[in-house]
């Protein structure tokens, strides 16, 4: 398993992770000894890719996904909306994002993209429309896709991970996948531990963060058991920290890596 951390490429976008100057938090994020930066940004048709590419190299860092929250929690565009405008308007920056993506051998999520919707069937039908689009254009452009539930007070939408894991089989794409996110699944599943284990292969990706999202050690969420689901699945892929800068972000990020480190490789 490999540890990344969010952080934000644009310096005004903040995220549940590192904010403010992209490079000197890249070298930090390095420094502390994770193996990637989860990408956080707004503006993906803007994006100097190749910069990024350049930087990631520098500090030898891998870029496991990017998100795309901020295409809803900013400019208000969601794939589910009522508005077949607004949802054309989404499915175009999940193009650029893919892209991106391409460039960076990383996946985009979709997660706060997904939108709420006042009516879940009409919601649900329109989301699942716009993820076929995204899907197409995923096979065509060669990038991963992955559905992440979120909790009820964020989407009315994909709340667990078997909700999740059926939505894949509905779009039916070999470019869809299902990723999962400790903070989300604490509220929502019945258990983590049978939720992960029944995932088993489906389960691609992983956001953590304590109960409260307080950096994994920081609230009552049982890691140990988490990690032993993971392991019991041999999920080899990334754990992504996506947590509250809290009390600041270097304190958060050295906590996240200490304790995942000691928890992770203990044996
Ligand atoms: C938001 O709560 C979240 O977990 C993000 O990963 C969704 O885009
Ligand atoms: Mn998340």
């Amino acid at each position: 398993m490999l540890i990344a951390i969010v952080a934000a490429v644009e310096p005004d976008v903040r995220p549940l992770g590192f904010s403010g100057d992209f490079r000197s938090n890249l070298m930090e994020i390095s420094k502390l000894g994770y193996d990637g930066a989860e990408l956080l940004l707004k503006d993906p048709d803007k994006l100097d890719v190749e910069n990024v590419r350049r930087l990631t190299e520098e500090f030898n860092l891998s870029i496991p996904a990017v998100g795309t929250g901020p295409t809803y929690t900013i400019y208000g565009l969601s794939l589910s909306s009522q508005e077949r405008e607004i949802r054309e308007r989404a499915v175009e920056r999940v193009e650029e994002y893919l892209k991106i993506g391409r460039e960076l051998n990383s996946a985009v999520i979709i997660g706060s993209i997904k939108g709420k919707t006042k009516d879940r069937q009409s919601g649900i039908r329109n989301f699942k429309d716009s993820l076929i689009r995204c899907a197409e254009l995923a096979d065509d452009i060669g990038t991963r896709l992955l559905i992440e539930p979120l909790n009820r007070y964020e989407s009315n939408l994909v709340n667990t991970l078997e909700e999740a894991i059926e939505l894949k089989g509905d779009i039916g794409s070999d470019q869809v996948g299902v990723m999962a996110d400790t903070f989300h699944m604490n509220i929502e599943e019945r258990s983590i531990y049978d939720s992960i284990i029944k995932a088993g292969d489906h389960l691609e990706h992983i956001h953590f963060a304590d109960s409260n999202r307080y950096a994994p050690g920081q609230g009552h969420m049982d890691f140990k058991q988490i990690i032993r689901a993971l392991e019991e699945i041999s999920y080899s892929s990334f754990i992504t920290a996506e947590i509250l800068p809290l009390p600041n972000q270097h304190t958060a990020a050295k906590l996240t890596i200490e304790y995942l480190k000691s928890n992770l490789f203990a044996k």
